[in-house]
């Protein structure tokens, strides 16, 4: 019986170490809103402009609307979608973003992205950007992006 009680402890103590981890990816998963593959383009030399891509996780029943977005580095974060017209790259600000439960939205060169104005100092590969994301429904999500080259020509 006294031999049980500790081989129960022991299990008791290698399961709240398993918990342990598994909580810290649950809390994780359950976040209702998430971003994945973020990332800041660095400025071009003489420029103050920059684009931010990343993948926002609805991870909840319901939409969410980004509404807003800042950074300490810059006082105007917009977001904006990139189109085809008559075969011209344009470009447009949009007033929100929404983003169905359940789903996912590629933010992405050619495609949507933030735009980040009048950055306080230029963004240096390996820097690391802080955005928020505001959302209507929930909290605001804070994001770290890592500063990469630029790979393709904004046509900023
Ligand atoms: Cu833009």
């Amino acid at each position: 019986m006294k031999k049980n009680h500790i081989i129960m402890q022991v299990c008791f103590v290698v399961l709240i170490t398993c918990l342990g981890e598994g909580a810290a990816k649950a809390a994780n998963n359950t976040q209702l809103v998430t971003v994945t593959q973020g990332h800041v383009r660095a400025t071009i030399p003489g420029t103050t402009i920059s684009s931010a891509y990343m993948t926002i996780h609805n991870n909840s029943e319901k939409t969410v609307t980004l509404h807003r977005v800042s950074s300490k580095i810059s006082p105007r974060v917009e977001i904006h979608q990139h189109s085809m017209k008559a075969g011209m790259m344009t470009m447009q600000q949009l007033d929100s973003l929404t983003i169905d439960g359940q789903s996912q939205l590629l933010l992405q060169p050619g495609g949507l992205h933030l735009m980040i104005f009048d950055v306080i100092k230029p963004l240096q590969v390996d820097d690391t950007v802080e955005l928020t994301l505001h959302f209507l429904e929930q909290d605001e999500v804070i994001v770290q992006l890592p500063v990469q080259s630029i790979k393709h020509n904004h046509h900023h």
